[in-house]
């Protein structure tokens, strides 16, 4: 193994420390949500303890306190993502709603009956359900790139969809159901060519690879606070800023406003635009620290660390009998999506959670991957850095002692 220093960097994640029906928790369900360090929670903390206040509302000391920390957060997120500017990082409460903002404010703007809108076969619902109601309102038109038996797009058929009547491609970089990652930056290429915009859902992706949307060219890019060890409540949409000034607001109320008459109402500047209503202040300052903490940890020895578990934890689960992997990527992340012959899923995850093994079980919001795959779930263990060898060893006893009692 690599020396990556797990040891040290569980101590800051309090969370590991518990015990689940008596034993120590292992937790591989981290694609779900992410565990939060210490300086996450002792952000939030200090914020609703001692610095409670309403943001860009107040000249008293605390209401200023907050707008600084609050807009502090934006400088931490833009820097994250390599933006160009401030102007373009919009908080919102997660990456679903960042999806159903472009789909309802940049798709029912520009798009028109007859318009096509690409995505993948392996989107996640919130990267499929907003582009079917966008759909129905305009009389635009879904299609869809197919995947192969490993879980890859094909990207030959990917260019066959695209035409002149393409008018936006919204694709997920990492599969949270397989673990695949995408060719984003060909499909950028390939889609700006015909002059569609490109919408990067990036929610697993952001704890797998550095983000530079500038390097990228992707017109928007989505990701949620919590799996990136942050709090629930907030997330992000990064969009290029001559979209965002082209683009009509989402909601509307306080905030959102320069000036309101009951004849007329003009909008605020960017990004406060979209920022309807008080936001979720301390969760953006949580988030701040939740990326501080993770940009410390450095990129280079935690990739090389999270790909020695994934083979580790991949090559433990094959050498089960009537273990199937489902996704197998040339370019893979931590995510082992698998079913066992004989025990469906749910009886696995309930079994191993006996044994303190925490996983997720179910479609994972992917039913379009299940149906690909001939079936109806499959167990996902999804790694964090602070997983371990030792945690993979505890889930494979867990999964044959699960055998065991199906006779499986
Ligand atoms: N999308 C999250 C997952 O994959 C909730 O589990």
């Amino acid at each position: 193994m690599s020396t990556f220093n797990v040891q040290k960097l569980r101590h800051e994640f309090p969370n590991l420390n518990i015990t689940v029906h008596g034993k120590p928790l292992v937790y591989l369900d981290n694609a779900a949500t992410t565990l939060k360090p210490r300086c996450v929670v002792d952000a939030i903390n200090a914020y609703y303890v001692t610095g409670v206040s309403n943001v860009h509302r107040g000249v008293h000391y605390l209401s200023e306190q907050a707008t600084a920390a609050f807009e502090y957060s934006r400088q931490v997120v833009r820097q994250f993502l390599h933006a160009r500017r401030v102007e373009e990082i919009i908080f919102t409460k997660g990456a679903t709603e960042s999806l159903n903002l472009i789909a309802n404010s940049y798709g029912r703007h520009f798009l028109k009956k007859g318009d096509e809108i690409i995505i993948s076969h392996m989107e996640h619902h919130s990267n499929i359900v907003p582009w079917q109601m966008l759909c129905e309102q305009t009389g635009a038109v879904l299609k869809v790139i197919p995947i192969n038996e490993r879980g890859e797009i094909i990207f030959e058929e990917y260019t066959k969809l695209l035409s002149e009547k393409t008018k936006l491609v919204s694709l997920v970089w990492v599969s949270n159901s397989l673990g695949t990652v995408n060719p984003v930056k060909a499909v950028i290429e390939a889609a700006h060519k015909q002059g569609a915009v490109v919408v990067i859902d990036a929610a697993q992706a952001v704890t797998h690879t550095a983000i530079n949307v500038q390097e990228l060219d992707c017109d928007f890019l989505v990701f949620s606070g919590h799996k990136v060890f942050g709090p629930t409540g907030v997330g992000v949409l990064y969009g290029k800023e001559k979209w965002l000034e082209a683009m009509p607001p989402y909601q509307g109320g306080g905030d959102m406003i320069k000036s309101v008459t009951f004849a007329k109402t003009t909008y605020n500047v960017l990004p406060y635009k979209f920022e309807a209503g008080t936001p979720p202040i301390a969760e953006v300052i949580g988030l701040r620290s939740a990326l501080e903490f993770f940009q410390n940890i450095g990129w280079d020895a935690m990739k090389q660390y999270k790909q020695e578990l994934l083979d580790y934890g991949t090559k433990m689960l094959l050498s089960i009998n009537g273990v199937r992997v489902i996704g197998t990527a040339r370019e893979k992340t931590s995510i082992i999506s698998f079913v066992v012959d004989g025990v469906h899923p749910h009886d696995l995850g309930t079994l191993v959670d006996q044994e303190g093994v925490a996983i997720r079980t179910g479609h994972h919001c992917t039913q379009p991957v299940m149906e690909f795959f001939k079936i109806p779930a499959t167990a996902r263990a999804s790694l964090a850095f602070y997983n371990t060898k030792e945690e993979l060893d505890i889930l494979a006893s867990s999964i044959k002692r699960a055998k065991d009692i199906f006779n499986a």
